[in-house]
Protein backbone atom coordinates (compact mmCIF):
# COMPACT_ATOMS: atom_id res chain seq x y z
CA UNK A 1 0.00 0.00 0.00
CA UNK A 2 1.25 3.00 -0.70
CA UNK A 3 -0.11 5.42 1.78
CA UNK A 4 0.73 5.70 5.21
CA UNK A 5 -0.70 8.24 7.80
CA UNK A 6 1.37 8.41 10.59
CA UNK A 7 -1.72 9.23 13.57
CA UNK A 8 -2.77 8.90 16.72
CA UNK A 9 -6.68 8.06 16.71
CA UNK A 10 -7.52 10.55 19.62
CA UNK A 11 -5.97 13.53 18.18
CA UNK A 12 -8.16 16.03 17.07
CA UNK A 13 -6.25 16.98 13.88
CA UNK A 14 -5.41 13.31 12.94
CA UNK A 15 -9.23 13.23 12.85
CA UNK A 16 -9.50 15.75 10.45
CA UNK A 17 -7.76 13.75 8.05
CA UNK A 18 -9.17 10.73 8.69
CA UNK A 19 -12.47 11.97 7.63
CA UNK A 20 -10.84 13.49 4.10
CA UNK A 21 -9.35 9.84 3.45
CA UNK A 22 -12.85 8.14 4.38
CA UNK A 23 -14.98 10.95 2.40
CA UNK A 24 -12.60 10.03 -0.80
CA UNK A 25 -12.90 6.48 0.01
CA UNK A 26 -8.49 6.47 -0.15
CA UNK A 27 -6.90 3.17 1.25
CA UNK A 28 -3.98 3.87 3.53
CA UNK A 29 -2.18 2.22 6.34
CA UNK A 30 -2.06 3.81 9.70
CA UNK A 31 0.77 3.92 12.20
CA UNK A 32 -0.19 4.61 15.64
CA UNK A 33 2.48 7.45 17.02
CA UNK A 34 2.66 7.33 20.77
CA UNK A 35 4.40 9.80 22.20
CA UNK A 36 4.38 8.17 25.49
CA UNK A 37 6.81 5.95 24.34
CA UNK A 38 10.23 7.26 23.88
CA UNK A 39 11.32 4.89 20.52
CA UNK A 40 8.08 5.61 18.90
CA UNK A 41 8.41 9.42 19.27
CA UNK A 42 11.68 9.59 18.79
CA UNK A 43 10.93 7.20 15.59
CA UNK A 44 8.05 10.20 14.38
CA UNK A 45 10.95 13.24 15.18
CA UNK A 46 13.16 11.62 12.51
CA UNK A 47 10.34 11.64 9.97
CA UNK A 48 9.03 15.12 11.62
CA UNK A 49 10.96 17.12 14.00
CA UNK A 50 8.41 19.41 15.51
CA UNK A 51 6.15 16.51 16.72
CA UNK A 52 3.09 17.13 15.42
CA UNK A 53 0.42 14.28 13.88
CA UNK A 54 -0.42 13.58 11.61
CA UNK A 55 1.95 12.69 8.39
CA UNK A 56 1.21 10.90 5.78
CA UNK A 57 4.36 9.25 3.86
CA UNK A 58 3.75 8.44 0.16
CA UNK A 59 6.06 5.55 -0.87
CA UNK A 60 4.78 5.90 -4.78
CA UNK A 61 6.16 9.48 -5.31
CA UNK A 62 8.29 9.25 -2.31
CA UNK A 63 7.15 12.32 -0.76
CA UNK A 64 6.69 12.54 3.01
CA UNK A 65 3.51 15.46 3.59
CA UNK A 66 3.00 16.49 6.83
CA UNK A 67 0.74 19.91 7.97
CA UNK A 68 -3.44 18.76 8.00
CA UNK A 69 -4.48 21.03 5.05
CA UNK A 70 -1.32 20.33 3.27
CA UNK A 71 -2.56 16.71 3.22
CA UNK A 72 -5.47 16.68 2.61
CA UNK A 73 -4.82 18.99 -0.91
CA UNK A 74 -2.22 17.04 -1.79
CA UNK A 75 -4.74 13.72 -1.54
CA UNK A 76 -6.80 15.63 -3.59
CA UNK A 77 -4.76 16.11 -6.42
CA UNK A 78 -3.54 12.81 -6.50
CA UNK A 79 -5.65 9.97 -5.17
CA UNK A 80 -9.14 9.36 -4.20
CA UNK A 81 -12.99 9.49 -5.84
CA UNK A 82 -16.26 11.88 -5.39
CA UNK A 83 -16.04 15.59 -4.92
CA UNK A 84 -12.88 17.55 -4.11
CA UNK A 85 -12.41 18.49 -0.74
CA UNK A 86 -10.83 21.91 -2.37
CA UNK A 87 -13.77 22.95 -4.64
CA UNK A 88 -12.28 23.50 -7.95
CA UNK A 89 -14.09 26.61 -7.83
CA UNK A 90 -12.23 29.61 -7.21
CA UNK A 91 -14.39 31.55 -5.00
CA UNK A 92 -15.43 28.21 -3.19
CA UNK A 93 -12.07 27.41 -2.88
CA UNK A 94 -10.84 30.58 -1.22
CA UNK A 95 -14.00 30.19 1.27
CA UNK A 96 -12.97 26.56 2.10
CA UNK A 97 -9.16 27.67 2.43
CA UNK A 98 -10.65 30.53 4.92
CA UNK A 99 -12.49 28.19 6.94
CA UNK A 100 -10.41 25.73 7.31
CA UNK A 101 -7.68 27.79 8.80
CA UNK A 102 -10.25 29.65 10.70
CA UNK A 103 -11.50 26.18 12.58
CA UNK A 104 -8.01 25.68 12.69
CA UNK A 105 -6.52 28.40 14.27
CA UNK A 106 -9.22 29.80 16.33
CA UNK A 107 -11.28 26.28 17.52
CA UNK A 108 -8.55 23.73 17.49
CA UNK A 109 -5.49 25.36 18.94
CA UNK A 110 -7.70 27.06 21.74
CA UNK A 111 -9.00 23.94 22.48
CA UNK A 112 -5.29 22.33 22.60
CA UNK A 113 -4.31 25.14 25.15
CA UNK A 114 -7.32 23.93 27.74
CA UNK A 115 -7.10 20.39 27.27
CA UNK A 116 -3.57 20.53 27.84
CA UNK A 117 -3.60 22.57 30.92
CA UNK A 118 -5.34 20.67 32.47
CA UNK A 119 -2.77 17.51 32.53
CA UNK A 120 0.24 20.38 33.49
CA UNK A 121 1.65 19.36 36.53
CA UNK A 122 1.91 21.54 40.20
CA UNK A 123 3.15 25.19 38.69
CA UNK A 124 2.65 24.80 35.04
CA UNK A 125 -0.61 26.20 34.94
CA UNK A 126 -1.38 29.16 32.87
CA UNK A 127 -4.86 30.98 33.59
CA UNK A 128 -4.59 33.68 31.87
CA UNK A 129 -4.05 32.04 28.45
CA UNK A 130 -6.67 29.26 29.42
CA UNK A 131 -8.89 32.43 29.84
CA UNK A 132 -7.93 33.83 26.32
CA UNK A 133 -8.44 30.65 24.80
CA UNK A 134 -12.11 30.28 25.94
CA UNK A 135 -13.20 33.99 24.98
CA UNK A 136 -11.48 33.26 21.84
CA UNK A 137 -14.01 30.07 21.38
CA UNK A 138 -16.95 32.27 22.63
CA UNK A 139 -16.11 34.75 19.12
CA UNK A 140 -15.55 31.95 17.12
CA UNK A 141 -19.19 30.47 18.23
CA UNK A 142 -20.71 33.31 17.41
CA UNK A 143 -19.06 33.96 14.49
CA UNK A 144 -20.01 30.45 12.85
CA UNK A 145 -23.21 30.67 13.95
CA UNK A 146 -23.56 33.63 11.54
CA UNK A 147 -22.28 32.08 9.07
CA UNK A 148 -24.11 29.02 8.83
CA UNK A 149 -27.38 30.72 9.24
CA UNK A 150 -29.07 28.75 6.10
CA UNK A 151 -25.95 26.29 4.92
CA UNK A 152 -25.68 23.37 4.93
CA UNK A 153 -21.87 22.85 4.97
CA UNK A 154 -19.49 25.48 6.63
CA UNK A 155 -19.36 27.19 2.93
CA UNK A 156 -22.69 26.22 1.33
CA UNK A 157 -24.10 22.93 -0.06
CA UNK A 158 -20.74 21.46 -0.59
CA UNK A 159 -18.73 19.75 2.13
CA UNK A 160 -15.24 20.43 2.11
CA UNK A 161 -12.14 20.64 3.61
CA UNK A 162 -13.64 23.05 5.84
CA UNK A 163 -16.08 20.93 7.21
CA UNK A 164 -12.87 18.11 7.76
CA UNK A 165 -11.17 21.09 10.22
CA UNK A 166 -14.87 21.73 11.61
CA UNK A 167 -15.60 18.60 13.03
CA UNK A 168 -12.81 17.72 14.95
CA UNK A 169 -12.42 21.14 16.51
CA UNK A 170 -15.87 21.42 17.22
CA UNK A 171 -16.07 17.38 18.87
CA UNK A 172 -13.65 18.41 21.52
CA UNK A 173 -14.84 22.17 21.88
CA UNK A 174 -18.36 21.26 22.67
CA UNK A 175 -16.59 18.94 26.04
CA UNK A 176 -14.90 22.28 27.13
CA UNK A 177 -17.77 25.23 26.44
CA UNK A 178 -20.85 23.42 25.18
CA UNK A 179 -22.76 25.20 22.32
CA UNK A 180 -25.41 22.55 22.42
CA UNK A 181 -28.16 25.29 23.33
CA UNK A 182 -26.59 28.38 22.99
CA UNK A 183 -25.63 28.48 19.43
CA UNK A 184 -28.60 26.72 17.36
CA UNK A 185 -27.13 27.03 13.66
CA UNK A 186 -23.75 25.37 15.40
CA UNK A 187 -25.55 22.47 16.70
CA UNK A 188 -27.49 21.43 14.14
CA UNK A 189 -24.42 21.87 11.68
CA UNK A 190 -22.61 19.60 14.33
CA UNK A 191 -25.28 16.75 14.82
CA UNK A 192 -25.31 16.99 10.57
CA UNK A 193 -21.61 16.75 10.61
CA UNK A 194 -21.53 13.49 13.17
CA UNK A 195 -23.94 11.74 10.83
CA UNK A 196 -22.02 11.23 8.14
CA UNK A 197 -20.66 8.23 7.70
CA UNK A 198 -17.10 9.38 7.41
CA UNK A 199 -17.41 11.07 11.25
CA UNK A 200 -19.05 8.17 12.59
CA UNK A 201 -16.31 5.74 11.16
CA UNK A 202 -13.67 8.60 12.79
CA UNK A 203 -15.51 8.71 16.08
CA UNK A 204 -15.90 4.96 16.22
CA UNK A 205 -12.29 4.50 16.21
CA UNK A 206 -11.37 6.73 18.60
CA UNK A 207 -13.76 5.57 21.27
CA UNK A 208 -11.30 2.72 22.71
CA UNK A 209 -9.31 6.00 23.13
CA UNK A 210 -11.42 8.62 24.85
CA UNK A 211 -10.66 7.36 28.61
CA UNK A 212 -7.37 9.00 27.72
CA UNK A 213 -8.94 12.42 26.87
CA UNK A 214 -8.59 14.49 29.96
CA UNK A 215 -11.93 16.52 29.80
CA UNK A 216 -13.67 12.32 28.98
CA UNK A 217 -16.20 12.86 31.68
CA UNK A 218 -18.15 15.96 28.84
CA UNK A 219 -18.34 13.86 26.45
CA UNK A 220 -21.60 13.08 25.17
CA UNK A 221 -22.89 9.37 25.89
CA UNK A 222 -23.57 9.24 22.58
CA UNK A 223 -20.51 8.93 21.40
CA UNK A 224 -19.07 6.13 24.14
CA UNK A 225 -19.21 2.29 23.91
N1 LIG B 1 -0.88 22.56 12.29
C1 LIG B 1 -0.82 21.15 12.53
C2 LIG B 1 -1.32 20.85 13.94
C3 LIG B 1 -1.17 19.39 14.30
C4 LIG B 1 -1.27 19.16 15.80
O1 LIG B 1 -1.32 20.10 16.62
N2 LIG B 1 -1.29 17.88 16.19
C5 LIG B 1 -1.33 17.52 17.60
C6 LIG B 1 -2.30 16.36 17.80
S1 LIG B 1 -3.97 16.86 17.55
C7 LIG B 1 0.03 17.03 18.03
O2 LIG B 1 0.76 16.45 17.26
N3 LIG B 1 0.38 17.25 19.30
C8 LIG B 1 1.59 16.70 19.85
C9 LIG B 1 2.47 17.75 20.48
O3 LIG B 1 2.22 18.94 20.28
O4 LIG B 1 3.42 17.34 21.14
C10 LIG B 1 -1.61 20.41 11.45
O5 LIG B 1 -2.59 20.96 10.93
O6 LIG B 1 -1.22 19.29 11.08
Amino acid sequence: MSLTLFMHPLASFCHKVLIALYERQIEFKAEIVDFGNEGSAAQFLEIWPVGKIPVLRDEKRNRTVPETTIIIEYLDQHYGSGARLLPPEAQQALDARLWDRFFDLYIGLPVQKIVIDRIRGEGEHDPKGVADARATLTTAYGMIEKQLSEKTWVIGETFSIADCAATPALFYANTLQSFATSHPNLAAYFARLVARDSVRRTLAEAQPYFHMYPYRENIPAQFLL
